[in-house]
Order: structure tokens, then sequence, then C-alpha cells
């Protein structure tokens, strides 16, 4: 399976950034040979290292990050803890874990910029585990104020839904849960993620990744836009965005980051909701200093 190469040159975005924006979900791969791949990965993504990542939020105009711990590094991360370590105070971490991390390690992180771990359930990138993996490691985190992400397909929140709402800490969830942009946004799935965060007001969601959400068109991915804007005006105070750079297991087409920043008013069409979803929400979550 080939996949895209990283963008080569994204635009500059006509859209300016708020100062402190932050990009809420991206991911730092490799180098392999220094950041070898996990041998059970499901792809192998095309190496994308810090240094083409700290250019590339230059370029866009952000000044914080939150590097998500993609599957095809397992539960080795140290390349992102590599560039948290490398990004002064700018960038936090959300890991992956595996039962045995000992408390030592979890401080560890901490120090370096770690404030939540990921839950995957999508079943084409891992395995699924246990319940009592989840729900001892979400024990294990409470303490630290660390929170979950959850990734999943809409049409199976309804298996997760009952162990989501159990987890003792805040729960974040990854490219809006995946609704199914054919089917609207009163689709029992799309309300079954908006349920998920009126029962929980320490819920958040990411309302970005519209380039593999999509069944139309780049730039503007206008069928997704509906979503976005729905989640951004209902639940402003904890609605999230991220650039998914580098966008790994795109085959259909590779975004433009520039791009992808200049939708932003598509559907977070006012000065404070824009300032909400780049700047409070974030500084909020990952305790970034004001
Ligand atoms: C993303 C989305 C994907 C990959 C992963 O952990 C991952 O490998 O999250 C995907 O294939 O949908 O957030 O990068």
């Amino acid at each position: 399976m080939s996949f895209l190469q990283v963008h080569p040159n994204p635009k500059k975005p006509e859209f300016t950034l708020p100062p402190n924006a932050c990009d809420a979900h991206c991911h730092v791969f490799g180098p392999a040979e220094r950041f070898p791949y996990s041998p059970n990965r499901k792809y192998t993504p095309v190496d994308a290292p810090k240094e083409k990542l700290f250019a590339l939020h230059e370029h866009l105009g952000f000044s914080r990050s939150v590097l998500v711990q993609a599957s095809c590094h397992g539960s080795d991360n140290s390349a992102m803890i590599d560039m948290l370590e490398a990004g002064q105070g700018r960038y936090r971490g959300v890991a992956v874990l595996s039962e045995s991390v000992s408390n030592a390690e979890l401080q560890t992180m901490h120090a370096a910029g770690v404030r939540g771990i990921r839950f995957n359930f999508v079943k084409r990138l891992v395995d699924i585990k246990p319940r009592s993996y989840y729900l001892s490691m979400a024990e294990r985190i409470a303490d630290l104020g660390w929170h979950i992400i959850a990734y999943f397909e809409s049409k199976e929140l309804a298996d997760i839904q009952d162990l989501l709402i159990q987890l003792p800490v805040p729960l974040v969830i990854d490219h809006m849960g995946r609704p199914d942009v054919l089917k609207g946004t009163q689709d029992i799935n799309f309300l079954r993620i908006c349920s998920l965060l009126q029962d929980r007001s320490d819920t958040w969601i990411k309302v970005g990744c519209h380039e593999r959400l999509t069944q139309g068109e780049p730039p503007e991915y206008l069928d997704v836009v509906p979503y976005a804007k729905y989640l951004v005006e209902h639940f402003p105070d904890n609605v999230l965005w991220g650039t998914d750079w580098p966008h790994p297991n795109m085959k259909s087409h590779m975004p433009d980051d520039g791009a992808l920043v200049d939708n932003i008013p598509l559907f977070a069409n006012t000065e404070e909701l824009q300032h909400k979803l780049l700047v409070a929400n974030p500084q909020r979550l990952y305790q970034f200093e004001a």
C-alpha cells in the first residue's frame, strides 16, 4: 500500500490565526532510523520529523500544538516526547500506553508535556483491547489531571458509549466522531455524539479532519462544514481544531494545510468563536500558560 507524500509547499493562509493559536491535532513520525515504527502497525507512514512540523507551524502561524501519538508508533512515544522536549513548553502530547508503563514513566511524560492518552477504537488501525485496559488506564491517569482522547467510527459509538461515559477523566472525541457526512446532522449516530457532549460538561470534540471525512472536493470540503458548524455553535467552549498533519493514511489526495486554515471561518464565523476554538479552549484543556 503506498501513501501520499507530505504536501511539499502548503500555501500561506489568508485567514490570520489569532495570537497563541493551537494546532490541537497533529503527529510526528520517525525518522524511522531513529524512531522505528511499531512491529504491530497496520500501515507505515511517510517519515514526518519534528523539523518539518516546526517549520509548518511557523509558516501557518501556530505557536502552540498538541502531538497525538498515532497507531504506527504503537506505545513507544519517543518521537513525540523528543519533539515535546524540543518545543520548550509550546507543545503538549497525547500518549498511547501499554499497561506495563510505570508511575515513574508517567511522571517523566508529564514533565515533558503529556496531558492525555489516546484510546483508539478504529478497527482498521488497531486491535481492540479488553475493557479492563481502558478502565484501569483511565484510573491511573486521573491523578495526573490528564484526559482521554477517543477515536472511533460514529456507527460504532453505540458499542462503547457506556464505557466512555464511565471514564473518570475528561473525554476528547477525535475527528468529530467520524460522522457519515451523507446522513445529515440529525442522523442518529451524529446525535449520539452530541449527546456525549450534552451529558458530560467535560467532553470535548475536535472539529477538523474534513479531508478525511468528506465525500466531496478540496479545498473547502463543503459537505463536512455543517457538522463542524453545528458543533462549534452548540458547544463553543468544548471544541478544538487541528491540522492532522501529516495526514497519515490519506489515499485520495493530500490536503494543503494552508487551505485547511483558510476554511476555519466557514464553520467558526465570528472572532469570538474563533478565539475559543483556537486559543481559549486548548489553553484551558492543555494547561498552556495564559
Ligand atoms: C489520524 C487518523 C488516522 C490514523 C491514526 O493512530 C492513527 O494511526 O489516527 C486514520 O487513519 O484515520 O488522526 O491521523
